[in-house]
């Protein structure tokens, strides 16, 4: 009996050789270790063992089954490499099938308009200034002729800063309330100030950024965007002011925008004027948007306030400037019909995605 099993195992050898694919591997299996295969017809001779004979052709008998499962393993395993081969040599790629596509992303809508309005100043010659978001009182609104009880300074509007550790600001400013304190600026003018004190006349910069105000609703949203212009110069009038932001509004919105302006109050400039263009989607017809006026209240502006320039160390018998402030946000939402500030600051890629 113990020659059958091993002639059983030796047969098995030569089978699986020969099984190619998982079928064939599979008919041999039940060939051998089946409920009616050899294995099972080569046991039933067991009863006529002696008793003391069957322990060991048991044992054996375990061996050689063992012996034929590894076997039928790696066969199926030789099976399936040799399947998949077949497959891989089979399916070749077609090369000439579309590429599936790619999403490609874009600079943020308010970012776009930054970079724009960027340009638009670099060929005007002005360049961009920078400085930072945490600022003190005194170059936020005392270098911009803010007084401490001026109701811009209101808690209301700004985020004060309480931080009894913040290295004061640089000396040689001046004895003023409240300069010590560090806020989050309310508009970029603080860039405009620290350049004037840190360079002389002719300046011509634009100081783009963020800036906060506590303030949230369709309209407001905590922090948002500014561009501000300064040109400081021998001999600059209002007429000036009035060519640049023309030259900036046409670049902008299109070359038939018009520009009106309209007398204002800015505590930094005197005199001051709010900047209208006519509606770019009407045509300064009138309609929903524009509120039936043609018209639509983009920016504010002036020319430089004498104390402004004063405490910047020039002497406005002999400079003047004009400035303008503008947001990005509104320009960016009034560009693409955007209705509601809050959903440039969601950050929801199909909003974002139609932009
Ligand atoms: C505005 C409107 C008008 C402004 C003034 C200055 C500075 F530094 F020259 F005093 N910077 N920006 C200014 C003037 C800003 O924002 C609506």
């Amino acid at each position: 009996m113990i020659d059958e099993l091993n002639q059983l195992l030796e047969s098995a050898k030569g089978e699986l050789s020969q099984a190619l694919d998982e079928a064939a591997v599979e008919a041999a299996r039940i060939k051998f270790l089946g409920k009616k295969g050899s294995l099972s017809g080569v046991l039933r001779g067991m009863g006529k063992l002696a008793a003391e004979e069957r322990p060991k052709v048991g044992e054996i008998a375990n061996q050689v089954k063992a012996a034929i499962e590894a076997l039928l393993d790696g066969a199926k395993q030789a099976a399936n490499d040799r399947k998949l081969l077949s497959d891989l040599n089979r399916e070749k790629p077609d090369v000439t099938l579309p590429a599936t596509p790619r999403r490609r992303g874009h600079r943020h809508p308010v970012s776009q308009a930054m970079d724009d309005i960027a340009e638009i100043f670099a060929r005007l010659g002005f360049k961009v200034a920078s400085g930072p978001e945490i600022e003190w009182d005194l170059y936020n609104f005392e270098m911009l002729a803010i007084p401490p009880d001026h109701p811009a300074r209101d808690m209301q509007d700004t985020f004060y800063i309480d931080d009894k550790t913040a290295p004061l600001p640089p000396p040689g400013s001046p004895p003023t309330v409240g300069k010590q304190t560090l806020l989050l600026r309310t508009h970029t003018s603080p860039v405009q100030a620290r350049t004037m004190l840190s360079q002389p006349p002719p300046i011509r910069i634009i100081a783009p950024g963020k800036v906060y105000r506590c303030d949230s609703d369709a309209t407001h949203t905590p922090m948002f965007h500014q561009v501000e212009c300064l040109h400081v110069e021998e001999g600059l009038s209002m007429a000036h002011l009035r060519g640049t932001l023309d030259a900036f509004m046409k670049a902008f919105f299109g070359p038939d925008t018009k520009t009106r302006l309209r007398p204002s109050y800015f505590p930094f400039t005197e005199p001051s004027a709010e900047v209208d263009v006519s509606h770019f989607l009407c045509g300064g017809k009138g309609c929903r948007l524009c509120k039936g006026t043609g018209w639509l209240e983009v920016l504010g502006s002036g020319m430089v306030n004498p104390d402004v320039l004063r405490m910047a160390g020039f002497d406005p018998e002999k400079v003047t400037g004009y400035a303008f402030g503008v947001g990005i946000d509104r320009l960016a939402m009034l560009r693409h019909g955007i209705d509601d500030l809050r959903a440039l600051f969601e950050n929801d890629v199909r909003f974002l995605g139609q932009l």
